[in-house]
């Protein structure tokens, strides 16, 4: 898969995307991840990005002229340019299972206001929010989807790491998971995950994530019920 990312804060990238499992899947080319600074695609020597709002109101807008030269020049028909807003679909295990299937990839980090409404109309082809609360910029909620997403990679976990049963990989939050010592401070883990009956195991297991789900998140359960995987749609 391939992300290219255009942002006014490159630098933030820094760090998160460069360990662990993303980290090995840019080294081993599962993942081809680039982040670019906006500013790369202006020509005024103040390399400006943003202006005034039309209509007057406080804070600035992202200029339409930089994004698209940029996206045009980084996109292709097969590229899936996402736009980081909260005013977007509420991203969700399902979604990052839907932009997995994907070649390329391309966010537009927002900033200030956000973006000229033209880049939405012209360019975006998605709009993803990662919750309903407003940060400075897009570039967390960017790493955050490019994270969820990698992983989901066909190679990208290792055999010791695994996306199977996992929350919402069954609608459901996961079950309790234990290990050594058997005994902790007079803790002690269930007698079923010591027996080795592996039918017994799985039985408790998925009860264990239903009573976690009905007790944590019922909302999954309607979903789940209503069969409505798709959690874009705010739950009520
Ligand atoms: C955001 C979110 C978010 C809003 C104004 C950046 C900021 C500035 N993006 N999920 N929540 N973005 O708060 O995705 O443009």
């Amino acid at each position: 898969m391939k992300i290219d990312v255009l942002t006014l804060f490159p630098e933030m990238f820094a760090g998160p995307l460069d360990v662990s499992i993303v980290q090995r899947a840019r080294k081993t080319g599962l993942l081809n991840l680039r982040v670019h600074n906006l500013r790369d695609w202006t020509h005024d020597r103040h390399k400006t990005v943003d202006d005034r709002p039309f209509g007057g109101s406080a804070g600035m807008v992202l200029k339409p002229e930089p994004l698209f030269a940029a996206v045009e020049s980084l996109g292709n028909e097969q590229t899936k340019v996402i736009l980081l807003t909260p005013a977007g679909r509420t991203f969700s295990q399902a979604i990052a299972r839907e932009l997995a299937m994907d070649e390329h990839l391309l966010f537009i980090c927002g900033s200030y206001e956000g973006v000229d409404e033209r880049v939405r109309e012209a360019l975006v082809d998605d709009e993803l929010s990662i919750g309903d609360y407003v940060l400075t910029n897009g570039g967390l909620p960017a790493m955050v989807i490019i994270d969820a997403v990698t992983r989901l990679l066909p190679g990208a976990l290792g055999d010791d790491e695994s996306a199977k049963d996992e929350s919402f990989s069954h609608g459901l939050l996961e079950y309790p998971h234990y290990t050594r010592p058997a005994e902790f401070r007079g803790m002690k883990v269930p007698d079923v995950l010591l027996s080795g009956h592996h039918a017994e195991i799985d039985k408790w297991r998925a009860e264990q994530a239903r009573l976690r789900t009905a007790q944590q998140r019922p909302d999954l359960l309607n979903d789940k019920n209503s069969g409505s995987r798709d959690k874009s749609a705010p739950h009520n």
